[in-house]
């Protein structure tokens, strides 16, 4: 730690509340990761990346700023990376998933606003983010109300570029949606001073379509019975996917799989054969927040999916990659995106086909709705989520919560009730 003192000092990072926060992320990660029983060699290099999130990353993050590229920090799937690769800027998706600078958040958006916003305004305000302090820009988008409008307040403490994200999916949505592509696309040609060429697009789909592949070929694995590797493992790999460079992780993740497929094929797995499979389904879980996949694996049940922007929204469709101009590229990204099926959408009937399609497959037991508390999208579509599975006859439950600890005994004792019923 001591060897990155003087590149977080530079970063103007609160170094006291800083060295706080990295002690309690070792304990958290301590006692969620590194206790778990059969662990796959291919997580010591995921252990490796989050030991050295606030310091071995940032400094390739300063490098590469030195070598004159852009940093650019996202909040959401919203935001196209592969134009950001195409102008050899690094994209990060940026920590919101942790109780830090709650108070400093609370004068700057209302309190009963979602944990994850809180979250990002939090680590800003109190200067615990070495990412936030890295970014050249920081897009938003306006997806849920909570966002948009904190949106507007961060703006006046960081450099922000909001994309307009389209509330349906008409045609007009999409010629919407089309045109902010552009609209951020030039915005960061301007940044750049360089220009998004067809080869060099064509390039960055691929890179970012390899990762969604390798995340895929991990999610089908995953899925075997009796399941190869935990829900909590493979909820750091998705966490970690946003802001590890893009081509070293997708290495790192089908070098984890190739292993997992010894593992299916002797017949191993980390949980017994009759455990529980549940899924998750809700808003995402940014890291570091892994209270309730703690809870729920720590009650003898394993998590087989993620139906969650940190999970399967992220990685299911990819973007066509037979396009030819440049042209055709950006409708082909344009198509892509507009697949997302955000709780912001209204009506958005794809998401309950999405829930109830991935629910078979995986053939759970049950599935467990996460809602972090005040947020009006996924709250509202739970509870069509919960009719949809109970006329499929998939049992379901909803929970909401935030990410304090006071809760933990509370959900543990409502997961075990749940466990009992499926
Ligand atoms: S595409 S899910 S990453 S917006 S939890 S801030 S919705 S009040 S995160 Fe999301 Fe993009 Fe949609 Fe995905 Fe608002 Fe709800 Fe808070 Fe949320």
């Amino acid at each position: 730690q001591e060897a990155y003192r003087e590149m977080w000092e530079n970063l103007n990072l609160d170094i006291a509340a800083h060295d706080g926060l990295l002690g309690v992320l070792g304990k958290f990660y301590g006692d969620i990761y590194m206790s778990q029983q059969g662990r796959l060699k291919g997580m010591e290099y995921l252990d490796f990346v989050l030991s050295e999130v606030h310091g071995l990353r940032i400094k390739e993050l300063q490098d590469a700023k030195a070598q004159g590229r852009k940093i650019i920090g996202t909040f959401c799937v919203f935001v196209p990376e592969e134009l950001a690769l195409a102008l050899d800027a690094v994209q990060v998706g940026l920590c919101a998933g942790a109780d830090a600078g709650k108070e400093a958040a609370e004068t700057l958006v209302p309190r009963n606003t979602c944990a994850l916003i809180k979250s990002f305004i939090g680590f800003k305000l109190a200067r615990l983010c070495p990412y936030t302090e890295s970014c050249d820009l920081i897009v938003g988008e306006t997806t849920c109300d909570g966002k948009k409008k904190a949106y507007e307040a961060f703006a006046e403490h960081a450099p922000m570029f909001v994309m307009e994200v389209p509330q349906t999916k008409s045609p007009a949505a999409r010629a919407l949606w089309k045109e902010e592509m552009l609209r951020y696309m030039a915005r960061l040609e301007d940044l750049t001073g360089k220009k998004v060429t067809a080869e060099k697009l064509a390039e960055a789909i691929k890179t970012v379509n390899a990762r969604r592949r390798a995340l895929q070929r991990l999610n089908r694995l995953r899925a075997a019975v009796p399941t190869p590797i935990s829900g909590r493992d493979v909820l750091l790999i998705n966490q970690v996917s946003f802001y590890d460079d893009p081509v070293r992780f997708t290495a790192s993740v089908n070098t984890l799989c190739d292993q997992l497929e010894e593992r299916i094929k002797a017949g191993e797995g980390v949980a017994p054969k009759d455990a529980p499979r549940l899924m998750l389904s809700g808003c995402p879980m940014a890291v570091p927040n892994w209270k309730l996949p703690y809870v729920i694996e720590s009650s003898g049940a394993v998590i087989v999916g993620e139906e969650s922007c940190i999970g399967t929204r992220n990685t299911r469709d990819l973007v066509d990659e037979s396009a030819g101009t440049l042209e055709e590229m950006l409708d082909a990204l344009a198509d892509r995106y507009m697949k997302i099926d955000c709780a912001c959408f209204t009506p958005n009937d794809e998401r309950l086909e999405n829930v109830e399609a991935m629910a078979s497959d995986l053939k759970v037991d049950g599935v467990i709705q996460y809602a972090l508390m005040f947020c009006q999208p996924y709250a509202h579509e739970g509870i069509k989520v919960e009719k949809r599975l109970t006329a499929a006859g998939i049992p379901s439950m909803s929970l909401e919560t935030d990410y304090s600890m006071e809760d933990v005994e509370q959900l543990k004792t409502r997961v075990e009730a749940f466990l009992e019923t499926v």
